[in-house]
């Protein structure tokens, strides 16, 4: 599970937290990216969600920023087989993008500026799993690692934090992305090393 740092958490020890089955530690955050890096700009990039019904919300930068952000703490693991311990993040929950989405679908697709996507179960990103996030380690977020505004969700192997965010698409049937379509699995749940379908 993904712990937040609201307060007193509980959290323990990165050297006594468990690490998935099959991942080893590291201190450096390798980039992992399908193409080059596309060219986004904080003060043009925009986003939309699209319902099932073809309704659309769209945020611009300044509607991002407007939004109730939260500091994150989480472990991040790729399914290369590398894990990173206590990476903090600074973003606005999933949910604050929902408040006024109505939708009955049960699944979104990442869309990314550059073109990948990858699919994700509506509610792996709701109730405080997934976040919408701008900044690293106190900096703003590199281009390298999906600057202005990446995906986070964190309880999920790192393909599905999409880089350079774009939007969300929802969905009645899960539609699989651009690894998912390559072999890797729907889902993507490290602590039962759902790797590859
Ligand atoms: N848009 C986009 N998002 C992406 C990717 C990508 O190629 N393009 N790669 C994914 C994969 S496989 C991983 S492991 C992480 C890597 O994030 P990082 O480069 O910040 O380490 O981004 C994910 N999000
Ligand atoms: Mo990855």
């Amino acid at each position: 599970m993904a712990v937040v740092t609201r307060g007193f958490g509980g959290r323990r020890p990165a050297s006594e937290r468990p690490v998935p089955p099959g991942q080893y530690l590291t201190d450096d955050f390798p980039v992992l990216s399908t193409g080059p890096t596309p060219n986004v700009d904080a003060p043009t990039w925009e986003m939309t969600i699209r319902t099932e019904a073809g309704v659309e919300h769209g945020w611009d930068w300044a509607g991002l920023q407007a939004l109730p952000a939260e500091d994150v703490t989480v472990d991040i693991h790729c399914v290369t087989r590398w894990s990173k311990q206590d990476t903090h993040w600074r973003g606005v929950p999933v949910d604050a993008l929902f408040t006024e989405v109505e939708t009955a679908a049960e699944f979104a697709v990442a869309h990314s500026f550059g073109g990948y996507t990858t699919n994700v179960p509506l509610d792996d990103l709701l109730d405080g799993r997934a976040w919408v996030v701008s900044e690293y380690e106190g900096e703003p977020l590199a281009p390298l690692h999906g600057g202005p505004v990446r995906l986070l969700v964190p309880h999920l192997y790192l393909w599905k934090s999409a880089k350079w965010l774009r939007g969300l698409t929802l969905h009645l049937d899960d539609e699989p992305g651009f690894w998912e379509q390559h072999g890797y699995h729907p889902y993507g749940d490290p602590w039962s090393e759902q790797r590859y379908a």
